[in-house]
């Protein structure tokens, strides 16, 4: 076969944009457990990938909505850090620019949390950062192992 045409039936892989959301509650945070092809079955943090045109507060808005059913409406939601995130093994490589997004809900009110993706997703949970459960998604667990802490900053 051609280079040409190779490049066509699988083209090569290129690193993708993702955000996503420490949603803070008291000492806790929501982690749900995916149902993916990467990561299966471990436990991270709701988000996705950026759309064209959207900010990093547009994405983790629509993303903490599409996946948990919560309306961040006025909610502030503050930039965290970024973390380059490459992974090589097969069957699935990939290479993420994993933005950490924010947001501290109020520990007095109520909050729904909906599974709206089964399909997606096992169920979300609040984890408290010294008690979290295992295994956590590997550029979730590299970066919190490394010190981070989503409550500070
Ligand atoms: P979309 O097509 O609906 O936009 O995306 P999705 O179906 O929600 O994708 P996702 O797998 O939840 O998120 C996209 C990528 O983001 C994921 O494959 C790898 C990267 N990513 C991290 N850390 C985390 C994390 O803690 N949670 C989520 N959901 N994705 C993460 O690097
Ligand atoms: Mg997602």
């Amino acid at each position: 076969m051609e280079n040409k045409e190779k490049q066509m039936v699988s083209p090569p892989p290129e690193p993708r944009v993702a955000v996503v959301v420490f949603l803070l509650k008291g000492r806790s945070f929501l982690l749900g457990r995916r149902r993916a092809s990467v990561g299966d079955a471990t436990f991270a943090l709701p988000g996705g990938h950026l759309e064209f045109g959207e900010s990093f507060e547009e994405c983790a808005a629509r993303e903490v909505k599409e996946e948990t059913g919560l309306d961040l409406g006025e909610n502030k939601i503050e930039f965290l850090t970024v973390t380059n995130n490459v992974f090589l093994e097969q069957p699935k490589k990939s290479h993420y620019v994993t933005v950490f997004m924010r947001v501290v809900l109020d520990a007095q009110e109520e909050h729904v949390i909906q599974n709206v993706e089964p399909d997606k997703c096992y169920g979300w949970d609040w984890f408290e950062l010294e008690n979290l459960p295992n295994p956590l998604f590997w550029p979730l667990e590299k970066m919190l192992k490394g010190g981070f802490d989503p409550f500070l900053n």
